[in-house]
């Protein structure tokens, strides 16, 4: 069935895909979505919806016609009060976007994470030795979670107390980018206590010195940034620094368990865990989807959508897109991953990406030093999260080097 835009006709799908069959398994609805054309109208939010990888691409490029100012989930800023301040980085656009987005590029840059390198190897190599004494564990809460919890918060500068809250708030931060659904009623009735602690978090008398957010802080103190603005950039650091790496990581370690072939050749060529990790970023996009709001009038695939509208990108269906990729279910260390817009594209490509890279280089260089073979022992469980694709329990069985 179709519908009538402006100028042409829009397919239409009546599919809801925060709706828990597509969350628990999106691979056939983004088939679907892709096959349909280019834009497609979702009848379910009433928003339109891109789903292969030449306009996800290019609607994450053009910022000048499809903002962020007015969020970047389904709720409009323009319309709706927005359930905390917004992110001055995320749901900003030029020229406001520019010098929060200056400051962090600077202090999560690749110069700036080389003096955190060394320690995090060592932490990396310390905590898989001890998860390595049982033969059996849960991927995801004894690396994939232990892993960025012990390192991030640290380099952020945070105290230890309440850190249990940074994957609480996260999930209910990712579930209200979707509509306001069973997932967002869930974390209703905690947010105000989480967001109260990560606020506190953000003030420059709690942060270690040596920290990112004193370096923002800094940032504030020489004027590059307002004091009023320091504040809601740490925000940002422990908003999208962590349920994004857990999940970036547990994609990973799931891709190797299920493709035994690729694990082998890792182990010969270490060299590749970059390249590893942003292959499991293309294959599993742990960030689905982001929206945006046409500023006016736009063209997209012969479709024009109405100035005011959202658009629904569906970032983890254009990274499976087989327009633009070859065996894209395959993960597949000789591929060349780039181009893949799991970090997304553009003056908001993730800015943490660097930090993200180096935490998995380090948990999967201190992997395959030690484990030869590594399988999966039980039920993959996911968990449902209207912006996250993630996993709760993912039971492997591993096999030491030397040892087999
Ligand atoms: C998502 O608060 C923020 O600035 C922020 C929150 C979430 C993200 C990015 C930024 C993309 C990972």
């Amino acid at each position: 069935m179709t519908t009538s835009a402006t100028h042409t006709v829009v397919p239409v799908s009546h599919v809801d895909p925060f709706g828990h069959e597509v969350l628990e398994d999106p691979h056939q609805f983004h088939a679907e979505l892709r096959d349909a054309g280019p834009v497609v109208h979702l009848t379910a939010q009433d928003v339109y919806a891109l789903g292969r990888h030449e306009q996800v691409h290019a609607a994450l490029s053009d910022w000048q016609s499809l903002e962020s100012g007015a969020g970047v989930g389904l709720s409009n800023f323009r319309h709706a009060k927005p359930w905390r301040p917004p992110s001055l980085l995320l749901e900003a656009d030029p020229p406001r976007h520019d010098a929060p987005r200056a400051v962090l590029t600077r202090i999560l840059g690749p110069r700036a994470l080389r003096r955190l390198r060394d320690a995090w190897f060592a932490d990396a190599a310390a905590l898989v030795e001890r998860v390595l004494r049982t033969p059996e564990f849960d991927a995801v809460t004894a690396l994939a979670e232990e892993f960025p919890l012990r390192v991030f918060p640290d380099a952020v500068g945070i105290p230890k107390e309440g850190r249990e809250n940074l994957l609480p708030y996260g999930d209910h931060l990712f579930n209200a980018f979707g509509p306001p659904n069973d997932l967002v009623e869930k974390g209703t009735s905690r947010i105000a206590e989480l967001s109260e602690w990560v606020d506190a978090q953000c003030r420059p008398a709690v942060l270690d010195e040596d920290g990112f957010g004193a370096r923002i802080w800094e940032a504030a103190g020489r004027g590059d940034i307002t004091p009023e603005q320091a504040p809601l950039v740490v925000r940002s650091l422990l908003s999208a620094g962590v349920d994004t790496t857990v999940h970036g990581l547990a994609a990973v370690l799931h891709a190797f368990a299920t493709h035994p072939g690729q694990w082998r050749r890792f182990r010969r060529n270490p060299g590749l865990a970059r390249v590893a990790f942003d292959e499991a970023v293309r294959l599993e996009s742990p960030v689905q989807t982001f929206f945006r709001t046409a500023v006016t009038d736009v063209r997209i695939g012969g479709a024009v959508i109405p100035g005011g509208r959202k658009i629904l990108m569906f970032l983890g269906a254009a990274n499976r897109d087989p327009r633009r990729w070859e065996r894209p279910g395959e993960f597949d260390l000789s591929r060349d991953p780039s181009g893949h817009v799991g970090f997304g594209m553009g003056i908001h490509q993730c800015v943490g990406q660097h930090v993200a890279r180096l935490e998995s280089e380090a948990l999967l260089t201190a992997l395959a030093e030690r484990v030869e073979r590594i399988e999966i022992a039980g039920p993959v469980v996911r968990h449902h999260n209207n912006t996250l694709r993630a996993l709760s329990s993912l039971p492997v069985r591993v096999v030491r080097a030397g040892r087999a």
